[in-house]
């Protein structure tokens, strides 16, 4: 077995004690580290995921696979992170009210934040008024960025975007929206700047936005 097929079941299994260590040896190895990210990490969650609607694991299983990639994406994240150190602008980022899924909004803060952003990340289950609350304190915040990973969530992600659209900030910022359920008609039906679907490329739309903000 590989050592990223290594990292995959021990994501899988919940085994954070481990999950660390594997990965430094896969970097040891040489190993690329956005793919034991893809292959090793994100993989594993959607095996987690589908055995999860298959009633195979309940939340306790997710909860620890959850725990486990941290670990992981702790070891990884020097070495994702390309050491920007201008500052291309300041985002505000968070999951939206409801939706206590973070592992894909962290990734999102920590590409973003090495293509040179500042990210102020406000966490999960973020109310509406945090959002608005943040860009005001913020004045020199040109991004927002709001995460939803449950179909039930797209509405608060609906809300949030147009409680936002309606702000006076409103032209100052511009709004990325992301998740595992969101799609690009989506975001825009909703009345979004730009929607990406990972990290990396979310990292790449950050710059775009920011340049025209
Ligand atoms: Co949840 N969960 N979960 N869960 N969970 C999913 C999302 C699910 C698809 C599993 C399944 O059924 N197959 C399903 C949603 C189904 C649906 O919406 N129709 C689901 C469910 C049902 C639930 C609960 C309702 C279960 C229950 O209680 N009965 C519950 C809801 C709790 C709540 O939020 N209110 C729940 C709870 C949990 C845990 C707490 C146990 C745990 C989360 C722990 C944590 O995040 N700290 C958990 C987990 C781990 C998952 C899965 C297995 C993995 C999620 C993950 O981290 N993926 C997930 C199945 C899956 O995704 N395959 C599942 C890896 C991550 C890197 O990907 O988050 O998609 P992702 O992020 C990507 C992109 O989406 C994008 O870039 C990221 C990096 O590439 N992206 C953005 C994300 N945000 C972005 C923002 C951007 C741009 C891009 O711009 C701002």
């Amino acid at each position: 077995m590989s050592k990223i097929q290594e990292v995959a079941e021990a994501v899988e299994k919940g085994k954070a004690k481990l999950v660390g260590g594997l990965v430094q040896e896969a970097l040891d190895e040489g190993c690329d580290p956005v793919e034991i990210l893809n292959q090793g990490m994100i993989d594993a969650m959607g095996v987690v995921g589908e055995k999860f609607k298959n009633n195979e694991i309940f939340v306790p299983e997710m909860l620890v696979a959850a725990r486990a990639m941290k670990k992981g994406v702790e070891v990884l994240k020097p070495h994702l992170a390309s050491g920007g150190t201008s500052s291309a602008g300041k985002m505000i980022l968070g999951t939206v009210a409801g939706d206590l899924h973070d592992i894909g909004k962290n990734l999102v803060g920590m590409m973003i934040e090495s293509a040179g952003f500042e990210v102020i990340d406000l966490g999960i289950d973020v109310p509406i008024e945090k959002f608005i609350e943040a860009v005001n304190e913020n004045p020199d915040a040109t991004l927002v960025g709001c995460s939803a990973l449950l179909t039930t969530t797209m509405p608060a992600l609906r809300d949030t975007v147009a409680a936002l659209n309606e702000q006076p900030f409103r032209d100052r910022i511009k709004i990325m929206v992301g998740g595992a359920p969101i799609t690009q008609a989506f975001a825009d039906e909703i009345g979004a700047d730009g929607y990406s679907e990972d990290a990396a490329s979310a990292a790449q739309l950050a710059k775009k936005l920011a340049a025209t903000a």
